[in-house]
């Protein structure tokens, strides 16, 4: 296992380099180049000045999140195949850095959404939260609004201003797609990459629908173990795998994290997992709260447990952190909260692994 940081090169990271390599036991980031229009390709030179900039801080770059998958590829357009070839294209160059874990997601049109990216605890903390009948309440474009302007000036990944531009014909376009459809078209990228990821040896690990739940009718495809099972099995290849993020299949109360860990950990098909809790106060409404077990509704020593038990040999980050102690920063990305998390699951982890000898 090995511990990593999320970081965003090109100044649009309060956290540094520096202060990474100051968190005990964290060995690396992972990182995107959030200014490549999705669709084009990485510049080979353009990654081999981010590996010389991460690896002169003494730290590795091993996993790269994300390479964003163009709107036309999920769409099933004709399109599609030009991005592919770009898709690859990028593959090879990550290869070529030494990338060895690429994480993406496969949700339509939004990436990630929350009601509200700054919500205050009990403790005077920070901590983004989420309401499924305020976003409801939404239509798009105040989504759009609210995600933007809590984003403190900072780009949003996932949010990038080419998608919101086509976000209410977007949606319309998903809203009259069947799921299977959709389900057709991730196989279809799947078969078209897979062959280069083994190629090129990097694990690709896709990202659950985050929340893994229905909004505006759009398709979820990677939200509970049934869909995981199904995913997988699209194409049988090991590098076909999962970005195993337990705050994301967390928000829906019918998910056993644990169970969930258990079972695709020990088919060698988890290659990354981002470890968060969450907090509900109703089914559907829940804070990113703090990553020990006490504070939230997922007990981290199982589902830590659950991944040493099966062999997890990955990379493991500490994902969404509240903000604390005055700190300003991109929502979810604090350097100290991440930091206090990354040390309670290498604890946890130096435990299970001294208790099980
Ligand atoms: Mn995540």
């Amino acid at each position: 296992m090995k511990m990593i940081i999320r970081w965003f090169p090109g100044g649009d990271d309060s956290v540094t380099l520096e202060q990474i390599r100051q968190i005990p036991g964290v060995s690396g980031i992972c990182a995107m180049l959030s200014d490549i229009p999705v669709g084009e390709v990485w510049p080979l030179e353009r990654l081999q000045a981010l590996r010389a900039q991460v690896n002169a801080a003494g730290l590795s770059l091993e996993v790269i999140e994300s390479v964003n998958i163009h709107e036309d590829i999920k769409k099933g357009l004709a399109s599609r195949d030009r991005y592919i070839a770009n898709y690859i294209k990028t593959l090879e160059n990550l290869g070529k850095v030494g990338v060895k874990c690429l994480c993406y997601n496969f949700m339509p049109v939004m990436d990630w959404i929350r009601s509200n990216l700054a919500y205050e605890l009990e403790d005077g903390s920070y901590a983004m939260h989420y309401d499924h009948e305020e976003v409801l309440k939404l239509n798009p474009s105040l989504i759009a609004k609210e995600m933007l302007g809590g984003s403190k000036g900072y780009t949003l990944p996932g949010w990038e201003p080419d998608r919101l531009a086509k976000m209410s014909a977007d949606i319309e376009f998903y809203q009259a797609m069947t799921t299977d459809q959709y389900w057709q078209n991730l196989k279809y990228f799947l078969d078209a990459v897979i062959p280069y990821a083994e190629q090129y040896d990097i694990k690709l690990a896709i990202h659950p629908d985050d929340p893994p739940f229905n909004i505006f009718g759009l398709p979820k495809v990677i939200s509970n173990a049934e869909n995981i099972r199904r995913f997988l099995s699209l194409n049988d290849s090991k590098y076909n795998g999962l970005t195993l993020c337990t705050g994301s299949l967390g928000a829906s109360l019918e998910n056993d994290i644990a169970a969930i860990v258990r079972e695709f950990t020990a088919m060698g098909r988890v290659h990354f997992a981002h470890i968060r809790n969450v907090k509900h106060s109703q089914e559907k409404v829940f804070v990113e709260s703090a990553h020990l077990s006490e504070c939230g509704d997922l007990d981290m020593y199982q589902i830590v447990k659950a991944f040493h038990e099966n062999g997890f040999d990955g990379y493991i980050r500490p994902d969404h952190g509240r903000m604390i102690w005055g700190e300003q920063a991109r929502p979810g990305y604090g350097l100290y909260d991440r930091a206090i998390g990354a040390n309670y699951l290498l604890g946890l982890w130096e435990a299970i692994e001294k208790g099980s000898k």
